[in-house]
């Protein structure tokens, strides 16, 4: 029999507690804690052992997996690679209320919440979060670290860039490409190509700002 995988939290607010349900319903992942900044002790009864300094020594005891709940893209992103270069592997949370392709491709340190669809041949790369009842269909690309928000429906085809961010109730027509580090704004329905670094929003979306790369 397998050993479990002892697994720590990166991260101690909502998107944590929505990844703690998640992890649980996997009986081979053991939670051993929460890494956090803030002066939180506890969340969902999962004790908060410390802030990101402790992840070093965490991995020396044996503490092999990490998973990054942190809803803010750069965030998770950063912390997301400072753990793998620590040494841990960045294990996928796929709600056991999701339904996803076997012929789609998932990267690590995913998140895949409850009601969430993911259709033939999709890609979700590395990092990246699609909510809660999403939908990505046919031969879409969600990029590292972009985050499709809560009841965002996305149509064939979509391309969307490293980091860009799909606010709540997001519809995109099949075939669009969305830039990386991109911001829609909630409830858009998005039916042309969206550059990078873009603020956009509106039915339909229009671009709003668009600023040079960080
Ligand atoms: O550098 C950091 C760091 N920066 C912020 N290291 C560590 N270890 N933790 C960090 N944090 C922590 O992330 C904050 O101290 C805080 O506890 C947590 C963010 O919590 P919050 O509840 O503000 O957001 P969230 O990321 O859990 O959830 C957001 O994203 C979700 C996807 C919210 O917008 C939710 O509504 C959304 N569902």
């Amino acid at each position: 029999m397998s050993s479990s995988r002892k697994t720590v939290i990166i991260g101690a607010g909502g998107h944590a507690k929505v990844i703690i349900d998640i992890l649980r319903s996997m009986p081979q992942i053991e939670i051993v804690g929460c890494i956090d900044r803030s002066s939180t002790r506890s969340i969902m009864q999962i004790p908060v052992l410390g802030d990101d300094d402790l992840l070093p020594q965490l991995f020396h005891i044996g503490v092999e997996h990490a998973f990054v709940a942190i809803g803010d893209n750069r965030i998770r992103q950063r912390l997301a690679k400072r753990a793998a270069e620590i040494g841990f592997t960045l294990i996928n949370a796929i709600s056991p209320h999701a339904n996803i392709s076997e012929s789609a491709s998932l990267g690590s340190g995913i998140a895949i919440m409850p009601g969430a669809i993911v259709n033939a041949e999709a890609v979700i790369d590395n990092y990246a979060v699609i909510n809660t009842s999403s939908s990505i269909d046919h031969e879409c690309r969600i990029g590292e670290s972009c985050h499709v928000a809560p009841g965002s429906h996305l149509s064939g085809n979509v391309h969307v860039q490293e980091g860009a961010f799909l606010g709540t109730g997001t519809t995109v027509i099949d075939g669009i490409h969305i830039g990386a580090w991109t911001v829609i704004g909630a409830g858009s329905v998005i039916v042309r190509d969206i550059p990078a670094h873009c603020l956009a929003y509106g039915v339909p979306a229009r671009i709003l700002t668009q600023q040079q790369p960080l």
